[in-house]
């Protein structure tokens, strides 16, 4: 009946006003801060590889609108992984908000199989907490359901859902929270960056496209926001900026996060701001499952310092795995009887694997080497959790544009030794304190006497 489409079609109309339009990204690239247009201001963070989603201001709410759906997440140039996420990307945008905000958030589910979210670390009621099962039920395909709470307590905060968690985290569903202070806060500094991004994991097999959902530990790719290096986009600041850096980890291990050529304090915590008593300097901080940590520095020293996890099977790519040490074995006599029956067999490993970095193999389509990346000196042999923190004299206030590689002043690149070489000094101790050597009683000897003829025998005593 025409009536009856015709009423339907303006319901669904008035239905849809009723919601913010969603906001999809196309690009991983990292787009630049989202100024706050209206509401309280505060100053943006930037998301590596990622972005804000914008809200409207409706009564004095703030609403969002999130959609969990399938994703195309392009994890480097040349490799994409086919997820889920929301909002076009995975992971999905980071959600800006202010100490004491009313936040209203719309869930629209287009994934085949029920979802909700969590709002991992807020104060909130207990019924929009979004375990499913517990606290709601879950959102079925095609509903849309509304989260609100006000945001309580800055911080840095994640969501992710708490439906079938194991396959929908594996499969990349996860975002940043940042709850900003509303005004001076005694724990919070004003920094000049503010960079944000999760610890992620896949097992995407080479030349495959969607992450095998029952690995438990066994990971191939190590991400940072569902990018591996060299796609993990380097963190660009001005020399003697104060820098902050907000890290969660989402993955199934720990990651001890190492920056080079500063030291940092660790100033928040999953519980919010730590207490200035607490802190103390390091250069590597480890990051557990489930955690959030920020750290913070001034950027005073201009170069482009190294900027990733210390565990050196995350900063690789897949393929990293299954490979026997080959180092120090003589392989010529089995290669020759090998290259007899496959002509274009190559040798792994003899000589260590950086080979492996610059080496032309002919890879699967979609998959990305185990360690890549050019620099300025050569192939930087790495992948996974790695970028790099480009400090610039030259950078203006606010861009966070790539200012390209850092010219050293001369004099200040190691270099090669092409003078005499003397023997170097070896150390003759062999062992001290709580490892002393051991000495070994003298062998006895055993002297043969032969008694003079003639005298009695009192020669033994
Ligand atoms: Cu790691």
């Amino acid at each position: 009946m025409i009536t009856t489409a015709a009423s339907l079609a303006m319901v669904n109309k008035v239905a849809m006003a009723a919601l913010p339009e969603p906001v999809i990204q196309t690009r991983a690239d990292t787009m630049p801060p989202l100024m706050p247009a209206t509401g309280q201001p505060y100053n943006p963070v930037v998301t590596l590889n990622g972005w804000t989603l914008p809200w409207r201001m409706n009564q004095g709410v703030k609403e969002f609108h999130l959609v969990a759906e399938p994703v195309v997440r392009e994890m480097a140039p040349g490799m994409k992984a086919h997820l889920w996420g929301y909002n076009g990307q995975s992971p999905g945008p980071t959600i800006e908000v202010v100490e004491g905000d009313r936040v209203r958030i719309f869930v629209t589910n287009r994934l085949p199989e029920h979802t909700s979210i969590h709002w991992h670390g807020q104060r909130l009621p207990n019924g929009m907490d979004g375990v499913s099962g517990l606290t709601q039920p879950a959102i079925s395909p095609g509903k849309t359901f509304v989260y609100e709470f006000v945001a309580r307590r800055p911080g840095t905060f994640m969501y992710h859902p708490h439906a079938d968690e194991m396959v929908q985290m594996a499969m990349g569903m996860m975002g940043f929270w940042i709850t900003h202070p509303k005004g001076k806060h005694p724990l919070i500094d004003e920094v000049q960056r503010d960079f944000c991004f999760l610890l992620n994991a896949y097992d995407i097999e080479p030349g495959a496209y969607t992450p095998k959902i029952m690995t438990m530990l066994d990971f191939n790719l190590w991400s940072w926001n569902s990018r591996i290096f060299p796609g993990i986009d380097s963190l660009n600041v001005r020399l003697n900026d104060k820098v902050r850096i907000r890290i969660g980890n989402l993955t199934m291990t720990n990651h001890p996060i190492h920056l080079h050529g500063h030291e940092f304090l660790v100033t928040g915590t999953d519980g919010g701001p730590t207490p200035k008593q607490s802190r103390w300097y390091e250069v590597t901080t480890d990051i557990a499952v489930g955690q959030m940590r920020q750290i913070e520095f001034v950027a005073n020293e201009p170069g482009d310092w190294a900027f990733h996890c210390h565990k050196s099977h995350h900063t690789m790519n897949a393929m990293g795995h299954d490979v026997p040490t080959m180092i120090g074995v003589d392989h010529r006599e089995v290669v020759r009887t090998i290259t007899k029956l496959i002509p274009d067999y190559m040798v792994m490993g003899e000589r260590g694997m950086a080979d492996m970095a610059e080496m032309e193999m002919p890879l699967p389509d979609n998959t990305i080497p185990m360690m890549t990346g050019s620099g300025p000196f050569g192939s930087v042999e790495m992948g996974g959790m790695f970028s790099v923190l480009k400090v610039r004299k030259d950078q203006k206030p606010g861009d966070y544009s790539d200012p390209g590689w850092y010219k050293h002043p001369a004099g200040e690149v190691a270099f090669e030794w092409t003078g005499a070489l003397p023997d170097p000094a070896r150390l003759a101790a062999q062992g001290a304190g709580s490892m002393p050597q051991v000495v070994k009683p003298k062998t006895t000897m055993e002297v043969q006497v032969r008694k003079p003829a003639g005298q009695s025998g009192h020669a033994n005593h």
